[in-house]
């Protein structure tokens, strides 16, 4: 009821409210007062209740991925629709979604093949910030704002289209199934979608941070009997045992290169290995760590623009599969609700990749810990 109050007095009115906006990418954010526009046809206006901090904003921060500025980052989020556009029929004002930077149009050529998940609607790899029709829904001071991947959540209020608006079950704890939106539905689709791991199989993940914790999830859920975790943090290292890792590595420990280590712990190189990092020679290490004649390596991590991957092709030659995906290969729609229900069927727990909550005022100090390597995911509460 307080909702659909709240939802009657602001529809079709611009919201001022808070945000954080990325002005340059070598200062922190700036809290600010933005005017967020009413939706318009196929757009929906979400009130932000959650958001994790995700790796891939942090690539934005570095200057790792390019992104139009200014700019508000954030897509792991989670909120309550407060209204809707014309034409939009798959949610309505009080509803709980989620926030996913993959639309799903369920029209082009992509979605309505059985195996795409990149959605034509949108090309995530060169963002452009704008609506589908060239224009922002946020102004601050004066100027027009960004989106960041069509989702923009580090913001009270955002606007998105409806084609990458998730509709959640009713009981779904928003301040949790957050990480739904991007970090664990990324981590375990790559291996239960992308990899399709194998009961008894043997995994090495490449980076233990909210992605590659999610993939270790992932590898478990589907029957590894052998997870190797890669990290070079040691308490991440620590904190993967508890999800399903059996073996921990540190390449800092070793001298000789760390895929070298994975083929002689394993014979003969790992059934399937993923990479949740982003730099080039991780990705190179996790294609020589899959065995050389079957092995399969699903790259998840966004490696810096215009970097080059550069391997022997007779790496593929003998037969191994090297493979990638956005959001754990899943047609957002339509698979990520059905991953909400796992959840509240108590199938998948997310508190172990939570280790750190903040009111989303301070989002700059959730940035810092991730940089420092001291959280998992942060999830920020509005
Ligand atoms: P994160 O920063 O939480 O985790 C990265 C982890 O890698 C940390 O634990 C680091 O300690 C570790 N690490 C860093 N360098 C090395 C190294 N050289 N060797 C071993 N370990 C190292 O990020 P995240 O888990 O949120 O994201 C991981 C990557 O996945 C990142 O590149 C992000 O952009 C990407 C991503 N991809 C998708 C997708 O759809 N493909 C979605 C979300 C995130
Ligand atoms: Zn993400
Ligand atoms: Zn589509």
């Amino acid at each position: 009821m307080e909702q659909e109050k709240c939802s009657m007095e602001t529809t079709g009115k611009v919201i001022t409210c808070k945000a954080a906006v990325t002005w340059t990418i070598d200062a922190p954010m700036s809290i600010e007062d933005v005017e967020v526009d009413p939706p318009k046809a196929g757009e929906v206006r979400i009130k932000i209740i959650s958001s994790g901090i995700c790796g891939s904003d942090n690539h934005v921060l570095e200057g790792d991925f390019k992104v139009p500025l200014p700019v508000i980052l954030g897509h792991e989020g989670a909120g309550i629709v407060e209204s809707i556009g014309e034409g939009v029929s798959s949610v309505k004002p009080g509803d709980k979604v989620l926030t996913v930077f993959l639309p799903q149009c369920r029209k082009c050529d992509s979605c309505l093949h059985a195996k795409g998940n990149c959605c034509l609607k949108e090309d995530v790899r060169h963002p452009v910030g704008l609506m589908l029709d060239g224009t922002s829904r946020f102004t601050c001071r004066g100027r027009k704002l960004h989106n960041a991947f069509g989702t923009s959540t580090f913001t009270e209020y955002t606007v998105m289209h409806e084609i990458s608006v998730v509709k959640l079950d009713e009981a779904a704890p928003l301040e949790k199934v957050c990480l739904l939106a991007c970090g664990f539905t990324t981590g375990y689709g790559s291996a239960i979608n992308k990899a399709r791991v194998t009961p008894g199989s043997t995994c090495v993940v490449f980076g233990l941070g909210g992605v590659g914790s999610s993939v270790v999830l992932g590898c478990k859920a589907a029957g590894a009997a052998r997870i190797i975790g890669i990290d070079i943090n040691e308490e991440k290292l620590a904190r993967a045992k508890a999800l399903g890792v059996t073996d921990c590595l540190n390449p800092r420990n070793f001298k000789k290169p760390i895929q070298q280590v994975v083929v002689e712990m394993t014979g003969f190189g790992a059934d399937f290995s993923f990479e949740a990092i982003g730099t080039i020679d991780t990705m190179v290490a996790a294609l020589e760590s899959c065995n050389s004649s079957y092995g399969v390596c699903v790259i998840i991590g966004v490696a810096p623009e215009k970097s080059q991957l550069a391997f022997n092709p007779m790496q593929l030659l003998s037969g191994r599969t090297l493979k990638g995906c956005f959001l754990g290969d899943f047609k957002t729609r339509d698979h990520v609700p059905l991953l909400v229900d796992d959840y509240m069927k108590n199938k998948i727990n997310l508190d172990p990749l939570i280790t750190h909550r903040l009111p989303f005022l301070k989002v700059n100090e959730g940035f810092d810990l991730l940089r420092s390597g001291k959280s998992v995911r942060c999830v920020l509460s509005f």
